[in-house]
């Protein structure tokens, strides 16, 4: 009877030192916040279709492939990132909430030739 109680406690301290070696000492390991990479050219975004996480930030990489300045904008969310030719630009979003996000570049005549996309949060 003693011995197996003896067994058990054994066991179980085993496990509570494998878990909190298995997430660092106890600390819970701060995870890489999410971000994505969009390349703008004339006169497309791609992709034009991104997705993200409510309640989490998100940060946008712009990647100008083209041959002339290109912006990102999304005006619900106060994001404007201008990126020049050859350039990488990066912008975070506030905290996101649920809801579909249209983004588009704001330099004149850039939107009407379709650069436009969603960003949908979930
Ligand atoms: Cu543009």
């Amino acid at each position: 009877m003693h011995r197996s109680t003896r067994l058990i406690a054994l066991a179980a301290a085993a496990l509570v030192a494998a878990s909190l070696a298995a997430c660092g000492g106890g600390a819970t390991p701060t995870p890489a916040p999410p971000s994505v990479s969009i390349e703008a050219s004339e006169f497309v975004f791609s992709p034009d279709k991104i997705s993200a996480s409510a309640g989490q930030t998100l940060t946008i990489k712009l990647v100008n492939k083209g041959i002339i300045e290109h912006d990102f904008t999304i005006d619900a969310l106060n994001v404007k990132l201008l990126v020049g030719v050859g350039k990488t630009g990066e912008t975070t979003t506030p905290s996101l909430a649920a809801g579909t996000y249209d983004f588009y570049c704001a330099i004149p005549g850039h939107k009407e030739a379709g650069m436009v996309g969603t960003l949908e949060v979930k």
